[in-house]
C-alpha cells in the first residue's frame, strides 16, 4: 500500500525553493502548482540567498499548510532537523547529503525517504537502507542544479526499472513538455520538476498541461 502511495505521488513531483521563482511570490507559485495538480512537493531551499533559521521555519510552515490543504505530501530536501521540527511527510537526500542510512534512523520508519541516484549501484544501496523512492538524473541538461552530475538520459530509467521492477522511480533534470514522453516510456513513475513550473509564465496552466499529459502517458 505504501509503495503504491509513493509511486502515485511521484507522477508530478514539484520541487521549489525561494531561489527558483525569480521575482514572484513563492507561496503563490506553490499554490498555483497545487491547484494545477502536482502530486508531491519538495521544499529545496538551497544556494545563494537561501532562507535560514526562523525565516526558513516560517516559510516551510506555510508551504506545509498549503500542501495539507491540497492533501499533497510535503517533503524536505536534506534538512532532517527541519523535517523533524515540522513533522514533514518525508526527507529527500542526495549522495553528498547526510548519509541516507543515518537519515532513515533519525526520521524513523514512517516518514518517506527519497534518495538522488545516478546508477544501479546507488539505487541498490538506497533500497537496502530503506529508501521509499529514488530520483534519477539529470535526465536532460539542467541549469537549476549547478553541481549536477553528467546527463544520464532516459536510458538509465530503463536500466533501473528492469533491475528494480517495483522501486518507485522519478526522473529529474531538464524535463519539459517537449521531452516528457521518453521518461515515462522508459518506465518512470513520474517526473520531478523545478523550472518548467517555477519559471513558467503561468505556473497554474503549465502544471495543468503536465498533469493532463501524464495521465495520458501513464495509461499507455
Ligand atoms: N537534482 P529542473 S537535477 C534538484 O540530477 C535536481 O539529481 C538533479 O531542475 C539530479 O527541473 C535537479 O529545473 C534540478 O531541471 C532539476
Amino acid at each position: 500500500m505504501r509503495n503504491t502511495d509513493v509511486r502515485n505521488a511521484m507522477s508530478l513531483y514539484f520541487i521549489m525553493g525561494t531561489q527558483n521563482v525569480d521575482t514572484r511570490e513563492p507561496l503563490a507559485v506553490l499554490e498555483a502548482a497545487l491547484r494545477g495538480g502536482i502530486t508531491c512537493f519538495q521544499l529545496r531551499e538551497k544556494g545563494l540567498g537561501a532562507l535560514e533559521g526562523e525565516a526558513l521555519l516560517n516559510f516551510a510552515r506555510k508551504c506545509q499548510a498549503l500542501c495539507r490543504l491540497y492533501r499533497v505530501p510535503f517533503i524536505i530536501n536534506d534538512d532532517v532537523d527541519l523535517a523533524l521540527a515540522l513533522n514533514a511527510d518525508g526527507v529527500h537526500v542526495g549522495q553528498d547529503d547526510e548519509q541516507a542510512s543515518l537519515v532513515r534512523k533519525r526520521i524513523g520508519p514512517d516518514k518517506w525517504l527519497g534518495v538522488s541516484t545516478h546508477n544501479v549501484e546507488e539505487v541498490r544501496l538506497a533500497k537496502s537502507i530503506g529508501a521509499d523512492y529514488v530520483g534519477l538524473g539529470p535526465i536532460y541538461p539542467t541549469t537549476s542544479k549547478l553541481d549536477a552530475s553528467a546527463v544520464v538520459g532516459p536510458v538509465l530509467i530503463e536500466e533501473i526499472r528492469s533491475a528494480f521492477p517495483s522501486m518507485p522511480l522519478v526522473g529529474i533534470g531538464g524535463i519539459s513538455m517537449a521531452n516528457i514522453e521518453p521518461v515515462f516510456h522508459a518506465g518512470a513513475d513520474g517526473i520531478a520538476i523545478i523550472s518548467s513550473i517555477a519559471s513558467a509564465e503561468h505556473p497554474l496552466k503549465a502544471t495543468q498541461l503536465f498533469s493532463e499529459e501524464i495521465q495520458t502517458l501513464l495509461k499507455k
